[in-house]
């Protein structure tokens, strides 16, 4: 029994796992649909969240995230080799150098749930900041919300309405992001148990 699956029936787990891989197939489609499948309840938001980025995040397509995922950058490593090589150096429990969907989850419950934005796992903080640094194209320090509209057409997110999470995540409303903010929605993405913006960080991981 997968072990970031709690208090479940074993005879439910096959489906549950079932319905997450479901989701990989239907990357578009809202979370809010996996209700339709009791089943699929059973499995936190944040991982189902967690889940979908381990599917964008395995390019290859074999079924764990290694090296091989990632694709040469230029500029300095992109927010995808960030966090495939932070999730591999903090949660490889087997060292073999591949990471499952289940070592995934269950190294987000070891290491990421419940904690603070400030004690988050040192490579979920340099992910914010290398998100941070490419949606910030003038350099000025913040992010504003013609920036954040671009950043996310460079990564093909295209959903309409994916340039309103801009105003979710600019927590004092003042029309621009702060890096802080980026933390945080990192933080929330990672543990929130309520729909939380994430098309930001999808465009981040396929840009
Ligand atoms: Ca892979
Ligand atoms: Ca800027
Ligand atoms: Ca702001």
């Amino acid at each position: 029994m997968p072990t970031w699956l709690y208090g479940t029936p074993s005879s439910d787990c096959a489906e549950v796992a079932g319905a997450a891989g479901g989701l990989a197939l239907a990357s578009s489609s809202t979370t809010s649909s996996t209700a339709d499948d009791g089943r699929a309840t059973t499995m936190s938001i944040y991982k189902v969240r967690v889940s979908r980025l381990f599917d964008r995040l395995d390019t290859n397509r074999d079924g764990v995230l290694s090296p091989d995922d990632l694709r040469p950058t230029a500029n300095g490593p992109s927010p995808a080799q960030v966090l495939v090589t932070g999730f591999l150096k903090a949660g490889d429990s087997n060292t073999d150098g591949r990471m499952t969907r289940d070592e995934l989850l269950s190294h987000v419950d070891r290491a990421i749930t419940g904690r603070s934005v400030g004690t988050l796992p040192p490579y979920l903080h340099d992910f914010a900041d290398t998100v941070f640094r490419g949606m910030d194209t003038d350099g000025n320090g913040k992010v504003g919300k013609d920036e954040f509209a671009q950043y996310l057409k460079s990564g093909n997110v295209i959903d309409p309405g994916a340039t309103d999470e801009f105003a979710h995540l600019d927590r004092d409303g003042d029309g621009s992001l702060t890096l802080d903010d980026l933390r945080a929605a990192t933080h929330h993405f990672f543990t929130a148990l309520n729909d939380v913006p994430q098309h930001w960080l999808h465009a981040a991981v396929s840009a």
